[in-house]
């Protein structure tokens, strides 16, 4: 059988603290690629990963934008890339390690095993496994994510999880074109993409850390964006025909 090809994609702003420790760990603990998509941070992470392709030559990339065009359009950008390339699993990671990059072969493994399209690395679906971060963050996120369950009624305990492996066969037939959301509205909408195409879903637990290193990108704007647009999300899944836009 011909070999999975893997590609880990990190979006980055401003991750000058975090990108090299977090690629390094990455390929000591898992045999992917790994794909940077970076948004011309000012704090010039992507000099700091160029320097290092030289070292992982052919499994290391990076696309760089012009400018912070947010997570839900930098992801899309590096599917695109990978289904142009061939990868079979795609995995979504934050640069932060508030995802332990340890945990990817166990996202994979719940793919390949339970033979899932989609494997959530989640929150809250065994307790509540977050680390540091602060009460109010915490219940936000935990009711947030509830909220969510409730409005798009999907059978995911952690709706806004970032950290994810996606068989790339199930992946393409979701129509970015469609996607709109850009921060957790973007995480949202696509667990409710791959669940309404009939997509097999499974939640790994995870402990998820907060960061230690640089700061959080993301805003009340960003917040907001997904409270209301689980409302929009659902209310247009009503009118919609789910399927495949590869279809003939
Ligand atoms: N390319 C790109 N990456 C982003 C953008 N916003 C956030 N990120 C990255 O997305 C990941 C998650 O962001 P973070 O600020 O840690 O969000 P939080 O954990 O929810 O506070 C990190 O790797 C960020 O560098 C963006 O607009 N563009
Ligand atoms: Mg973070």
């Amino acid at each position: 059988m011909a070999e999975t090809k893997k590609l880990v994609i990190i979006p980055t702003y401003n991750e000058k603290e975090n990108i090299e420790n977090i690629i390094r760990k990455t390929f000591s603990v898992f045999d992917t690629d790994v794909l940077i998509i970076d948004d011309g941070s000012p704090d010039s992470t992507a000099a700091i990963v160029k320097n290092l392709i030289s070292e992982y030559p052919g499994k290391l990339f990076i696309e760089e934008r012009s400018g912070k065009l947010g997570l839900g359009t930098a992801y899309i950008h590096g599917f695109k890339w990978a289904i142009d390339r061939g990868y079979d699993f795609l995995f979504e990671m934050d640069a932060d390690f508030s995802h332990n990059p340890e945990d990817l072969q166990r996202l994979y493994n719940a793919c390949i095993e339970e033979n899932a399209d989609l494997a959530i690395g989640s929150r809250y679906c065994q307790g509540v496994n977050v680390l540091n971060w602060p009460m109010s963050r915490l219940l936000i996120s935990y009711y947030g994510s509830m909220y969510v369950r409730f409005i798009l009624n999907i059978p995911v305990m952690d709706t806004t999880a970032g950290f994810k492996c996606y068989r790339v066969s199930a992946l393409k037939s979701v129509d970015f074109d469609k996607i709109h959301h850009i921060g957790y509205g973007f995480q949202i909408e696509m667990k409710f993409n791959m669940y309404k195409l009939k997509y097999k879903i499974v939640e790994v637990p995870i402990i998820f850390k907060d960061r230690t290193e640089g700061t959080s990108k993301m805003s009340s704007g960003i917040f907001k964006e997904a409270i209301f647009g689980v409302i929009g999300l659902r209310i247009r899944s009503l009118f919609r025909k789910w399927e495949s836009h590869l279809q003939p």
